[in-house]
């Protein structure tokens, strides 16, 4: 969830925690078993809340620590978790530590002349080195993102102790567990070495994969571990390369969950997802890691955008929320919304991400439930009708799909823990079957990538649980499938 842009409570036309926890009967209908939020800490707001100020203090913008509380009671009580977001790898240049001379050696600095950088890194968020020269202390210091978001530097033991106190507050205070920022980023090779030439002056932050990060990252699971009740480690690991996200598994004491990047970029082919599919499968069995899927965030343009159509968004609802591993749903999804087409004079993020953040329609009034004024950010296009309250009145809408699709699966062993195997399909179709470990429930997903209606013939008899193109469809399934749709069926008439 992004905080920002889920609900206003109090007409500022920002999101923030009251207008939040006055929605979550939304997330309960969905029926989600977990809400991740995006920074709502203290910030000058450079990244949105990326660019944490005050790591205990909740940023006046969004509201206070009681109404944290308050969300977090209230969310408990609808049995719905809470992980908030961890940013280790860097501050706000606002931040007291940057700020404070005797913690200079908190962050990564290096002498050297004003016009020659320590070492080639770029920057995330535009064409630019990852070094800014300070003045004050006449040195370069490193900021693997914004120059407003210096890294720290985890080599020193006080700045990991101080992290372990940020994540003992959120603990402590009954957090679920956090969603860890550019978890890959915190463990840097001392000696700087430029990226190789094949890098091609991606920023450093995407390939940034060094073995000093899996200590760091073991103790913050032994510090989670030492905590009452299940609390969740979910990483950030943007390395486009599976094999290597998997190694932040550890041997089942770093990450209990890393996100897999690499199928969110790939294009809607049945052939190329079945190759992620299985390429994920085989790397994450590998080591014994749960898989994790995810198609859209706050820092992506959605998938409804980018794969082009509706009818592939539902297709997807149905890949996304019946393959092995824990699927991830940002805010909006649940809604088919695309992102804002957002005007020249009312881009605000560095990174031009501002389309898949516009703010969330609650229902087809002016305001859209926004009150009091203009939002943060123009409503994806459609909210008329495309919102909360209007899709809620119509079974056979998209909203109504993934409701649907989370209740199956929630009754499911063989989706929530089962395994996952490829059928036979024709070309264009993505056909599996889920299975229990006692084999006593068996599902068989078929995504139809193409157009054109395909025939799939299964053995046995099979029952239609759900349709991507229509949730309110039943009965036996036929042996074929439309264009652009996706069945999720069970064994029986
Ligand atoms: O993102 C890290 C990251 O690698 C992305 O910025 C990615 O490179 C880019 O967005 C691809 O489109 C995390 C947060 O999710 C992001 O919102 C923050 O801006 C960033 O870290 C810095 O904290």
């Amino acid at each position: 969830m992004y905080p920002r842009s889920f609900a206003d409570g109090n007409g500022d036309g920002v999101g923030d925690l009251i207008g939040l926890r006055r929605r979550l009967d939304h997330l309960a209908e969905l029926g989600v078993d977990a809400v991740w939020l995006s920074p709502f800490y203290r910030s000058p707001m450079a990244d949105f809340g990326y660019d944490v100020a005050d790591h205990t203090d909740v940023d006046p913008l969004f509201g206070t620590l009681d109404d944290f509380d308050a969300l977090l009671a209230d969310a408990h009580a609808r049995g719905i978790r809470v992980l908030v977001d961890l940013v280790p790898n860097h501050t706000s240049d606002q931040h007291p530590w940057f700020r404070d001379p005797a913690k200079r050696d908190w962050y990564i600095r290096r002498d050297g002349a004003p016009d020659t950088p320590p070492n080639n890194w770029r920057a995330a968020f535009g064409d630019y080195p990852a070094w800014t020269w300070d003045e004050a202390s006449g040195q370069w210091y490193l900021h693997l993102f914004l120059p407003q978001q210096p890294d720290l530097d985890w080599a020193n033991p006080e700045v990991e102790a101080a992290m372990h106190d940020v994540m003992r507050f959120w603990l402590d205070r009954g957090v679920d567990g956090f969603r860890i920022d550019v978890v890959h980023g915190i463990g840097k090779d001392p000696a700087l070495p430029d990226d190789p030439p094949e890098v091609g002056g991606l920023p450093h932050a995407t390939v940034n994969d060094d073995p000093r990060t899996h200590p760091f990252i073991r103790r913050m699971r032994a510090l989670a571990d030492s905590y009452d009740g299940d609390r969740v480690l979910v990483g950030e690991v943007y390395l486009l390369d599976t094999r290597k996200v998997v190694a932040y598994y550890g041997d089942g004491d770093e990450l209990h969950l890393a996100f897999n990047f690499p199928p969110l970029y790939t294009a809607w082919d049945a052939g190329k997802w079945r190759r992620q599919i299985e390429r994920a499968e085989a790397e994450h069995n590998a080591v014994g890691g749960w898989p994790t899927w995810v198609l859209s965030n706050h820092d992506n343009v959605r998938h409804c955008t980018r794969y082009g159509s509706e009818a592939c968004a539902r297709a997807a609802a149905v890949l996304l929320l019946t393959l092995r591993g824990t699927p991830f749903v940002y805010q909006g999804d649940e809604l088919g919304l695309e992102d804002a087409e957002v005007p020249a004079d009312r881009v605000v993020d560095p990174g031009g991400r501002d389309g898949c953040r516009a703010p969330i329609p609650w229902d087809g009034s002016a305001d859209h439930g926004w009150p009091d004024g203009e939002p943060w950010l123009p409503f994806p296009a459609g909210a008329d009708t495309r919102n909360v309250a209007t899709l809620r009145t119509d079974e056979g809408s998209i909203l109504h799909l993934y409701r649907r699709l989370l209740a199956v699966r929630r009754g499911s062993p063989a989706l929530r823990t089962g395994t996952w195997r490829a059928l036979d399909a024709p070309d264009g179709v993505l056909a599996y079957e889920r299975r229990s470990q006692d084999g006593a429930d068996r599902r068989v997903v078929i995504v139809n990538f193409g157009d054109a209606a395909a025939t799939v013939p299964l053995d046995g008899r099979w029952r239609i649980d759900v349709e991507a193109a229509d949730p309110t469809a039943t009965g036996a399934y036929e042996g074929s499938i439309s264009g652009s749709n996706a069945l999720l069926l069970s064994t029986g008439e």
